[in-house]
């Protein structure tokens, strides 16, 4: 699915979710099957499942009788993105990962059709867990490329299922993205919230490690030895930010349907940021409150709901957190909307501490001295900027624009353009007491760095020759000098 694509489709789930109306439903609908009309046949009416893609979800059910629900899904092999620069072979229910969303109705019949894409190498099956019967329907789904299976059942309980493809190798099937989720409504249906989403976490295995670019196969081996190389939120990394990232507004509920195809890993789901006001467990049907972090097992899935009380970036983690920040399972949920200074203040004062005693401490200590010496002031500037990274840019900013009261600019500072000797005491000795820069005082401390004469000369000739300073270029001599002034 193209961006513009996934755009109409997130609009759409908005307008959805703010009427919840079941006509509005029809227009989202992603899947073929979307029509919402019911025709009467014998004892229950038929109605056509409407199915989406992921992080869309189906609008709540408004009926209050039982029908015969029509799902018609389709397995596809096929490569997409599973991170920039790098493709993946994935094996899908409805064309991406997670499979399609299903929401039916405790009491529902549901007679489904899978069918099997006829440029598939592999016969593809499902087990729903939402089915009471063998194999949650795997052997009566078992179907070949080109053809399509029918079967039938009737959902007993109501609750959150994961549904996966149960064909041998069943590990390697699941692996390459065959699950999804399956909502069985309470009769009384689920209580109304302003926005709904499905996020499905997957563990994925490539002969490459992380980022390696290009079209990466499936390695069994790291699979069995459960070492995935990605962790994800619906089957991509980043298939939740930037502009594909959630949407709420502030003083809006979202309920989230998370799953976790694994197959192997268990989540320990989190929203950085926010408490669940509401989970339900597990899927169960007992809702607890006030949870930080939910456990998700690997063929499992929890329903949380939180209210928006704040605007700002949530970020959704599976908090064994070297998986968010090395593997992919990252998603953003977007809040927009007025602050509210009595929830959340943001930062409201930087002071400095200092322990009795302590006068201007110094940072970086003991560093070896490089082995790398600027030839010219071109190279000087290029060795600059990763010193400036590892030993300034904290305080003073990626664009040297500083920290408003705490820290002081050096882009287009007249304190430090005024006399370059004033940067080289203060990167040598440190820097306390009153000083005005740009016309605002900073009364702080900026401590000693331990960097040598060439590091000192190589930073200041960076900040000189970047952000609208006056260039020009700092000689290792010149701090010397300045060294041993006193
Ligand atoms: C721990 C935070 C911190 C770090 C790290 C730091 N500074 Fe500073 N810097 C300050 C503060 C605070 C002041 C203002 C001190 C005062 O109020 O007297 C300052 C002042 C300065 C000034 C003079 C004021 C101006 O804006 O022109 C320069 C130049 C400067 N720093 C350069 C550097 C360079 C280059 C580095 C890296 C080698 C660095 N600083 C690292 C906190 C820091
Ligand atoms: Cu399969």
């Amino acid at each position: 699915m193209n961006r513009q694509t996934l755009a109409l489709l997130i609009a759409a789930a908005f307008s959805l979710a703010a009427c919840g109306g079941a006509d509005d439903a029809a227009k989202t609908a992603s899947a073929p099957a979307a029509s919402a009309a019911a025709t009467q046949t014998g004892e229950l009416p038929v109605i056509d499942a409407v199915l989406t893609q992921a992080p869309n979800v189906p609008p709540p059910i408004e009926r209050d009788y039982a029908a015969k629900v029509v799902v018609k899904m389709e397995t596809v092999e096929k490569v997409m993105r599973m991170a920039d620069g790098v493709d993946y072979m994935y094996w899908t229910f409805g064309g991406d990962v997670p499979g399609q969303f299903i929401r039916v109705r405790e009491g529902d019949e549901i007679e489904f059709h899978l069918s099997n894409h006829p440029d598939s190498k592999m016969p593809h099956n499902i087990d729903l867990h939402a089915v009471t019967g063998p194999g949650g329907g795997a052997a009566a789904s078992f179907t070949a490329p080109g053809h399509t299976s029918t079967f039938s059942f009737k959902a007993l309980n109501p609750g959150l299922y994961v549904y996966h493809c149960a064909t041998a190798p069943v590990g390697m099937h699941i692996a390459n993205g065959m699950y999804g989720l399956i909502l069985v409504e309470p009769k009384g249906g689920l209580p109304k919230v302003d926005k709904e989403y499905y996020v499905m976490q997957g563990d994925f295995y490539t002969k490459g490690a992380y980022g390696e670019a290009g079209l990466q196969p499936f390695d069994m081996e790291k699979a069995v030895k459960e070492q995935p190389d990605y962790v994800v939120f619906n089957g991509h990394v980043g298939s939740m930010s930037g502009d594909k990232a959630l949407q709420a507004k502030v003083g809006e509920t979202v309920r989230l349907f998370v799953g976790n195809g694994g197959p192997n890993l268990v989540s320990s789901f989190h929203v950085i940021g926010e408490i669940f006001d509401t989970v339900y467990q597990e899927a169960g049907t007992a809702a607890t409150h006030n949870i930080q972090t939910t456990l998700v097992p690997a063929g499992g899935a929890a329903i949380t709901e939180f209210k928006a009380d704040v605007p700002g970036e949530l970020v959704m983690v599976d908090h064994s957190i070297f998986r968010a920040f090395n593997k992919g399972a990252l998603g953003i949920i977007h809040v927009e909307g007025p602050e509210n200074k009595t929830i959340f203040s943001g930062k409201q004062k930087d002071s400095v501490y200092l322990p009795e005693g302590s006068a201007t401490q110094s940072i970086g200590k003991g560093e070896t001295a490089p082995q790398v010496q600027a030839a010219n002031k071109e190279e000087r500037i290029k060795l600059g900027k990763g010193i400036y990274e590892a030993n300034c840019l904290a305080c003073h900013q990626a664009n040297g624009q500083g920290v408003p009261k705490a820290f002081p600019p050096l882009a287009k500072s007249d304190y430090f353009n005024a006399d370059y000797n004033r940067g080289i005491q203060a990167v040598l000795k440190g820097l306390s007491g009153k000083i005005t820069v740009n016309g605002e005082v900073y009364d702080s401390v900026m401590p000693a760095t331990a960097l040598n004469d060439e590091q000192v000369a190589n930073v200041l000739t960076y900040v000189a020759n970047n952000w609208g300073n006056k260039g020009g270029e700092i000689t290792p001599a010149q701090v010397a000098k300045q060294r041993s002034a006193k």
